[in-house]
């Protein structure tokens, strides 16, 4: 949708909820009264698309009146959308906060409910189809999940919202996705985090048995020799040049250094739609639940996604992402178990072509039955896909599973080696100790870390934030 930045300006120029108002009334030939004593709601900005001159002529305000007390009040049966208005205004501009406003007073899903949600769509200056296709899909879900009241489904309703509002960035949200992502590393913390802890307390000055036991530490905890070796040395230059040998600032310096690692530049590539993004890892790794994950944040954010059964080596494996698909309600696009991974690719890329989709997400198969086979395999997925779309595939997502540990690496290495990697995303790094690999792989591979999987659930996926996860790892 693209328009956090106009959300972010709607703080600063109030009136355009006004202008929401405005335009709902006018919408639905409402006439307006001008009672005295309503001194909060403020004039339309002199920029606001006119009001009929039926509606508004009375009272229509001249530009002189912009900023002063309109004394406008809307007929009675919609004095809810003024009041919704001035407690939106009043409040602080935070999604949750937004949220519990928008559901005051509603207890249960219904007609009352789509209306303030189109309201606030309509006040945050989102086109109106998007609203109302986030509305029918909101109730479709309800629908299916069967649930009727707010307490249900009111943190469905803020991560779909935040996603279609692109408000992910904002501090309630990362706030609740930095718990789940303590709580997810919960135990590399231990790991880590403790053990540093353990390391700066027992040493009166950072020197050689620090920086000794500090490799043992981070070598427990999987980052591996090689990474570890290359870590210590950044974490020796940066204590070198900070002057200090005092252990109390240790955690500063490793906070700040991971911050640098895991800013892994963003590759921008030029996208002649559909983008084609193509999945591939081993097998076992969460490819598919991915690619439904990944599917269902794009479709929240209103494109449309084609997923393609590109994996063709179990039936069960198609039925899976078949499923999946549904429940997303992205397209799905398969020739059944056995069909060959490379034509597959080649008419989906023609179907996402030809039927206008945005996104086509091509799983592949983890596992076939040679290793040497399953790359070449993927080189030819890659080579027809820029037959049919010159360009595509746009990107190569390599998934890996966290609780393997040190084999990640090597699986970078191999697929990077063999078909090239864009990016990778981590999954499973709830409940695992080994999540010093994340460090390993941004050191070793100058690869953007895009999204971490903390569970099995479709909001669990969640972009990686290397700040975020740099202060979760290590704590405060
Ligand atoms: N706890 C947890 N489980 C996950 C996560 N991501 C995926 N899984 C689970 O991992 C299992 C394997 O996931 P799939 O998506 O089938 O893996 P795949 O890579 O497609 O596997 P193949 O098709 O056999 O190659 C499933 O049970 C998923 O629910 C995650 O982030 N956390
Ligand atoms: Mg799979």
């Amino acid at each position: 949708m693209g328009f956090f930045s106009k959300i972010k300006k709607f703080w600063d120029v109030d009136q355009r909820l006004d202008k929401a108002v405005e335009e709902y009334k006018t919408e639905r030939g409402m006439p307006e009264e001008t009672p005295a004593g309503e001194a909060t709601v403020k004039a339309p900005p002199a920029q606001a698309k006119p009001v009929p001159p039926a509606v508004a002529a009375p009272t229509a305000p001249k530009p002189a009146d912009v900023g002063a007390p309109s004394a406008k009040v809307p007929p009675k049966a919609e004095a809810w959308q003024n009041d919704l208005l001035l407690s939106l205004r009043k409040a602080e501009p935070r999604l949750s906060i937004w949220l519990s406003i928008v559901l005051e007073g509603v207890d249960k899903a219904g007609p009352q409910l789509w209306e303030r949600l189109l309201f606030l769509f309509k006040a945050l200056e989102a086109p109106e189809a998007e609203a109302k296709d986030f509305v029918e899909r909101f109730r479709k879900w309800l629908d299916d999940m069967e649930y009727v009241r707010v307490p249900e489904f009111r943190s469905e309703l803020q991560f779909r919202l935040a996603l279609a509002l692109e408000l992910e960035d904002e501090e309630d949200e990362r706030n609740r996705l930095l718990l789940k992502l303590s709580e997810g590393l919960e135990k590399t913390k231990e790991q880590i985090s403790k053990r540093i802890e353990g390391l700066m307390a027992s040493h009166s000055k950072i020197d050689e048995s620090f920086w000794e036991e500090l490799e043992e530490i981070l070598i427990m905890a999987d980052v591996g020799f090689e990474p570890s070796m290359k870590l210590i040395e950044r974490l020796r230059d940066r204590v070198r040049k900070a002057g200090t040998d005092d252990p109390a600032r240790f955690k500063e310096f490793l906070r700040e250094e991971l911050e640098t690692i895991f800013k892994a530049p963003k590759r921008i590539t030029a996208i002649n739609p559909p983008e084609v993004v193509m999945m591939i890892g081993v097998n076992g790794v969460g490819k598919t639940t991915t690619i439904a994950k990944l599917a269902y944040r794009a479709q929240m954010q209103g494109r449309r996604v084609l997923i393609a059964a590109g994996d063709t080596f179990r039936a069960a494996a198609i039925e899976q992402l078949e499923i999946w698909a549904k429940r997303v309600g992205a397209g799905f696009y398969s020739k059944g178990a056995g069909a060959d991974p490379a034509a597959v690719a080649f008419e989906a890329v023609d179907k996402a072509v030809s039927e206008g989709y945005d996104l086509l997400l091509l799983d592949t198969a983890g596992r076939l039955h040679t290793k040497i086979n399953l790359m070449e395999e993927l080189k030819k997925i890659q080579r027809v896909c820029g037959k049919k779309h010159p360009g595509s595939p746009h990107r190569s997502i390599l998934v890996v599973d966290a609780t393997t540990g040190q084999n990640a690496l090597q699986q970078a290495k191999l697929f990077g080696e063999a078909v090239g990697v864009d990016e990778i995303i981590l999954t499973k790094l709830d409940g695992t100790a080994k999540g010093g690999i994340v460090v390993a792989i941004a050191l070793e591979h100058a690869l953007p870390i895009t999204f971490v999987g903390l569970g099995e659930k479709m909001e669990d996926l969640r972009p990686f934030n290397g700040k975020d996860f740099a202060q979760a790892l290590l704590g405060t």
